[in-house]
């Protein structure tokens, strides 16, 4: 647990390094340079959040990591809801919305040997009891927060001790291979499959129909061309 660090996953990756056992858990209580996919910046004001890392070591092959961001994304939003009563849903890849506003990311960073997955760090970051004067103004229409939601404060450390055993229980199902079971669970809370959709993949933009996820935990997409296109990242919105 660190008072004020510049990002959870570099904690992480530092305590990787020198070779700590996997499900070791960093809370920050601030982060001066929380970070998104693709380097771009997640705030991260005091005490407002919870901004966390995990490390896994999986035995699992590189393309079946997206897996993990599927199963992160699940945990969360069961325990969001069994905190708050609120009903988040799930935005492929890696995004919590309620009412089409972000208040949960997870950043999944991997290294990996050809075959293998080496580690994964896991990054989420949820936004609990920030008010909207307290989001820079640029995000106010896109991001809200547990609180902003229910209209009153939320416990952290209750839904910090959710989310971790929520967590535990899903990971422990990617271990034992019962991804299957997993992703019919997020297919049901998923604000994208079914939805016309554009994804923007680095330089490349595609569009077309989410129609499910694959046993790694790809998105597949029917294109306006009717071609079934397999997606591992990007940045998807949603149509209409
Ligand atoms: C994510 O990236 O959604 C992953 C966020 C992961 C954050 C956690 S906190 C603990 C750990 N340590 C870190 O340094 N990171 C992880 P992405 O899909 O790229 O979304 C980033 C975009 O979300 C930004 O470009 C903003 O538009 C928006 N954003 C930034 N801060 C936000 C916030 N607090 N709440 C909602 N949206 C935010």
């Amino acid at each position: 647990m660190f008072e004020k660090t510049s990002s959870t996953n570099d904690v992480i990756e530092k305590l990787a390094h020198d070779g700590v056992k996997e499900g070791v858990v960093v809370f920050a209580e601030a982060q001066t340079k929380g970070r998104g996919r693709l380097g771009r910046k997640w705030i991260s004001p005091a005490r407002k959040g919870l901004w966390f890392s995990v490390l896994l070591r999986p035995d699992l092959r590189p393309q079946e990591a997206t897996q993990l961001t599927v199963a992160s994304a699940t945990a969360l939003a069961r325990a969001i809801k069994a905190e708050t009563g609120l009903s988040p849903e799930i935005k492929w890849p890696n995004d919590i919305l309620i009412g089409g506003k972000k208040v949960a990311g997870i950043l999944t960073e991997m290294s990996a040997e050809l075959d293998r997955v080496k580690q994964i760090i896991l990054g989420i970051g949820v936004d609990v009891n920030l008010t909207a004067a307290e989001f820079p103004p640029e995000l106010r229409k896109q991001a809200t927060s547990l609180r902003i939601e229910t209209g009153k404060p939320v416990s952290r450390p209750d839904l910090a001790a959710r989310i971790l055993s929520e967590l535990d229980r899903d990971y422990a199902r990617i271990c034992d291979g019962k991804f299957e079971a997993l992703a019919d669970e997020w297919e049901a809370g998923c604000a994208t499959i079914g939805r016309e959709v554009t994804i923007q993949i680095g330089g490349r933009r595609v569009r077309g129909t989410a129609e499910a996820l694959d046993e790694d935990g790809a998105l597949l997409l029917r294109t306006e061309h009717g071609h079934l296109e397999r997606i591992s990242g990007g940045d998807v919105t949603l149509e209409k």
